[in-house]
């Protein structure tokens, strides 16, 4: 570390540093400071203008409708097509030749460059192969791809006949997989042999193979040939699976997209909530992309026509579906699409990236930069990454050091760093700086953007004052909201608007202070709801998966603060009678056993960093597992308060049994 950074995360400690916007870069800035003010007089007016920036094949006749609260209605009897919008204009307003992808496979060397013409020929031909295929405007169809073009490709082809898709992150399991296809009810799977993680070709299609048997709703799966991997002798059937290069490549590039209403469902992002079933958060098609869309352009105060623009998120999260595919391929921006793992096969493989394609504007998470931290500067420092001009953070509350460290090492002390603040739910950022307008506070996403209203309050929904804690709400609806959880109307209005019904006001499920200045520090969920590595996963979910296991009669888990992950995931089990010193398992074999267990049900991410075997769980008198006190152990502090608990001595038992854990 330099003598700079060392004293910077030293002064960090004992004061609020402020980082000006560069004068060059407000000056030119997208969004100024008037704009707060002129959208608090007029919000409606605001997303009026802001939704000009699309093309609409007829405009609206009312901005929102929120007569149905909480059910809003955005644009109403606007008709639109989002691929069209992502796609063609671009092509025929003479940008055709325009680079739209970089795309970086993870074995070196492994590039294309696809322009906006080559992307809609592309687009074109897929949505032509679904149709052919039986995909008809309100079908769901599913994507489970590495990041390959494709999945970019199909995510379009969709959004072009009016095929709600539903991304499932390559890394879940087959049963995730299957509980997700069996949720939506997707008719067709778009997948691939397999995808290059660190060096190694790894399989995807055996795990959608494995989720048929679990549901029956699929009929076809196109599968991209991506590593040529083999299939194994019973890995393809010719009833159901048909190659993309056979479907695809043979279909006609002329497709004509059709508008489809603003409220058209776009597409379904299951993200955990506190119980254990994923939901499925729908988003539409106007309010969406006006959202993601002009977010993109004001928070990273992008100029289409010069900047090179590289989010590392992975399609299968909402960062990847609004800042990568909706919001840039929107406003025509050329971006880099990475398939692989930041340091395969060197450690400084990002920053190569960056250095290679001049990358201008880098959104990534605070577990990335935490990791890179660990490296050192060393590795950085041999790139030449001066091309750099605005850095993005999402994903979890990004810390003073590492925001200082991601401005200095990363950005050459040049860079505005915007944290943003956002959730799969609200569909694009709604907290965040602007880079050419805030000073930025390290650890601070600040304040609510032009156009949104979001506040800090108390149990009884009041507004605190500044420098008091409480939960993070946004106050009034904003385009890009979620519509309601698939199929589960009930579900939405208790999840996010029953805390405060009162008020009328979103229940976000963090908590969040603000500060003398009245700016908003996000401190994290108050929910059940874990972020390890900006991932958001339910304790309950996990806790199912575990008890599905034979050996384990109960379960609890936790999120730990973990330096590298944010949070990571610590599980307590009660075993069934007769399953310790039961034949040949000891409990090192079976903790291991479990934790194989949870990545095969969930994904790897789920995996708990510690599995502890305990006799007792601590409950209060009514049955509930107190969770603060499981954390407690799992920090390593002193067990807090346990007079609620029905029965004290537990908490004595559980602290000295730790020896058994992975
Ligand atoms: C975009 C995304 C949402 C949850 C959210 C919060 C956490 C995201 C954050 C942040 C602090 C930020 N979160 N961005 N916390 N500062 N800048 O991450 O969506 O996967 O749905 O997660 O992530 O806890 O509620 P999603």
């Amino acid at each position: 570390m330099s003598d700079q950074t060392a004293e910077t995360l030293a002064n960090l400690l004992k004061e609020d540093r402020r980082f000006e916007p560069p004068a060059e870069l407000a000056e030119a800035a997208n969004v100024t400071a008037d704009a707060y003010a002129a959208a608090a007089e007029d919000r409606e007016g605001f997303w009026a203008a802001a939704a000009e920036r699309l093309s609409w094949d007829t405009t609206w006749d009312q901005v929102l409708d929120w007569s149905n609260a909480p059910f809003a209605k955005w644009y109403v009897g606007g008709r639109l097509n989002a691929a069209y919008n992502c796609v063609d204009r671009h092509v025929e307003a003479g940008r055709g030749d325009k680079v739209a992808i970089h795309w970086v496979g993870e074995p070196e060397g492994d590039t294309r460059d696809i322009t906006y013409a080559q992307l809609k020929d592309e687009v074109s031909q897929a949505a032509n192969a679904l149709t052919a295929l039986g995909v008809r405007a309100g079908d769901r169809v599913a994507i489970y791809l590495p990041m390959i073009p494709e999945a970019v490709v199909t995510m379009l082809a969709c959004a072009r006949i009016g095929a709600p898709h539903t991304v499932v992150f390559g890394g879940f399991s087959a049963d995730a997989l299957a509980s997700r296809l069996d949720d939506c009810q997707a008719k067709v799977v778009v997948t691939a042999d397999g995808g290059y993680r660190r060096g190694t070709a790894s399989a995807l299609k055996p795990a959608v193979d494995e989720a048929r048997t679990k549901t029956d709703v699929v009929e076809k799966v196109l599968v991209v040939r991506r590593t040529g991997q083999d299939l194994g002798e019973n890995g393809w059937d010719d009833a159901v699976d048909v190659w993309w290069h056979d479907a695809v490549d043979s279909a006609s590039t002329e497709h004509t997209p059709e508008a489809f209403d603003a409220e058209h469902p776009l597409y379904v992002m299951y993200t955990s909530g506190t119980t254990g079933k994923p939901k499925g958060i729908l988003h539409t098609t106007g309010g969406y992309l006006v959202g993601s869309s002009y977010t993109h352009w004001a928070v990273f105060d992008l100029k289409p026509e010069t900047d090179v623009y590289w989010c590392t998120a992975d399609i299968g999260w909402v960062t990847g579906h609004s800042y990568i595919v909706y919001g840039p391929l929107a406003n025509g921006v050329t971006q880099v699409l990475y398939e692989g793992t930041p340091d395969s096969p060197e450690p400084g493989r990002w920053w190569k990236i960056i250095a290679d394609y001049g990358v201008t504007i880098f959104y990534t998470a605070p577990t990335a930069i935490r990791s890179f931290m660990k490296q050192g500067h060393e590795v950085p420092d041999r790139f030449d990454m001066s091309s750099l001009r605005i850095l993005g953070s999402v994903g979890e509350p990004i810390n003073p050091e590492a925001y200082v460290w991601y401005r200095h090492v990363i950005g050459g002390d040049r860079t505005p760093v915007v944290d943003t603040w956002w959730q799969t739910e609200t569909g694009a950022i709604m907290i965040s700086p602007l880079p050419g307008v805030t000073a930025g506070k390290p650890g601070s996403a600040m304040t609510a953007i032009p156009g949104i209203e979001a506040d800090v309050v108390d149990d009884e929904g009041n507004s605190v004052p500044n420098g008091s804690g409480g939960y993070l709400v946004v106050t009034s609806p904003w385009p890009s909201m979620l519509r309601t959880i698939w199929g589960d109307d009930q579900r939405y209005v208790d999840t996010y608007w029953s805390r405060f019904k009162a008020q009328g006001y979103y229940f976000a499920g963090d908590g969040a202070k603000k500060d003398d200045d009245g700016d908003i520090w996000v401190l994290g969920r108050v929910d059940d709801v874990m972020n390890v590595s900006g991932h958001r996963l339910s304790t309950t979910e996990i806790e199912s998966a575990l008890v599905s296991h034979p050996k384990v009669a109960e379960s609890a888990v936790v999120g730990a603060t973990d330096p590298d992950t944010g949070q990571a995931v610590v599980a307590y089990v009660i075993l069934r009678d007769g399953a310790v010193g039961d034949g040949d398992l000891d409990d090192r074999a079976i903790v291991r056993e479990l934790s194989d267990h949870v990545r095969k049900e969930i994904g790897p991410i789920a995996k708990p960093r510690q599995i502890m075997i305990v006799p007792e769980l601590p409950k209060t008198r009514s049955g509930k597992i107190m969770r603060r006190l499981l954390r407690d152990v799992a920090e390593g502090r002193v067990v807090g308060d346990t007079t609620t608990l029905a029965d004290s001595s537990i908490m004595d038992l559980i602290s000295a049994g730790q020896a058994t854990s992975t």
